[in-house]
C-alpha cells in the first residue's frame, strides 16, 4: 500500500492512499457542506457506508458554518464518530479561503480533543467539488495538523487519506517538504 508517515515525538502523521470510509480510527472527518444533509464525493461515500441513522442525526444539527465542524456517531462505520467539517468553496483565493480552510482543520482538532479522541482520518477537504487547488490546500492542511500534533492534544495519530494516486503523490511531497524545512 502507498503510505508515508512521520513521527513527531510520540505522535504520528500518516499519508495514505485509500478509501476513508474503511478507516479504523476513533473518528473520520467528512468533507461536508453547510446543510450537513449529505452530498457527493466523500460525503456521499460516508453516508452510504454509515447508513440512514447518520442522516437522521445530522438533521438535528441545524447545519454548520464554513470553517466549522460538528460531530456525530459513526453508526455502521468502523469509526466511532464522524466529524463533519465544512471547508470553503474556492473562488480564486482572495475571499479568505486559506483562513477558512485552516480554521476547518483547527476546529476538527479542537472537537477531537474535547471528545478525548486519539486517532483521526482526514480527507483532502475542499479539493474536490469545492475546487481548492490541491497543492495549496495540502500545505494549509499539513501546517495546521503538524502544529496541532506538536501542541497539547489527546490526538496521537492523524491519517490523511487520498483517494487517487496523483493526489497521494502531491500530498506526500508537500508533507516531506514541510518536515524538511523545519528540521
Ligand atoms: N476517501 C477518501 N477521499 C475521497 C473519497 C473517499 N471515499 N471520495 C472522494 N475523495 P469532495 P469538497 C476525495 O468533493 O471538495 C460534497 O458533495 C476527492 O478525490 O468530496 O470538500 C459535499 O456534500 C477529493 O480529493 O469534497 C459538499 O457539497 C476530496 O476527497 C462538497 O462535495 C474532497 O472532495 C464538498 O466538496
Amino acid at each position: 500500500m502507498e503510505a508515508f508517515s512521520a513521527n513527531l515525538g510520540n505522535r504520528r502523521i500518516e499519508v495514505v492512499r485509500g478509501d476513508i470510509v474503511k478507516e479504523r480510527v476513533d473518528a473520520i472527518v467528512n468533507a461536508a457542506n453547510s446543510t450537513l444533509l449529505g452530498g457527493g464525493g466523500v460525503d456521499g461515500a460516508i453516508h452510504r457506508a454509515a447508513g440512514p441513522d447518520l442522516l437522521e442525526e445530522c438533521r438535528g444539527l441545524d447545519g454548520c458554518g464554513t470553517g466549522d465542524a460538528k460531530i456525530t456517531r459513526g453508526y455502521r462505520l468502523s469509526a466511532r464518530f464522524v466529524i463533519h467539517a465544512v471547508g470553503p468553496i474556492y473562488r480564486g483565493g482572495q475571499e479568505g479561503e486559506a483562513q477558512l480552510l485552516d480554521a476547518t482543520y483547527r476546529r476538527c482538532m479542537v472537537i477531537a480533543a474535547e471528545h478525548r479522541l486519539q486517532s483521526l482520518a482526514f480527507p483532502a477537504i475542499s479539493t474536490g467539488a469545492y475546487g481548492y487547488p490541491r497543492r495549496e490546500a495540502a500545505g494549509i492542511a499539513f501546517r495546521r495538523l503538524l502544529q496541532e500534533l506538536r501542541s497539547e492534544t489527546t490526538v496521537e495519530r492523524v491519517r490523511y487519506v487520498l483517494f487517487d494516486a496523483s493526489a497521494f503523490e502531491t500530498h506526500e511531497e508537500v508533507l516531506r517538504e514541510l518536515l524538511t524545512k523545519r528540521s
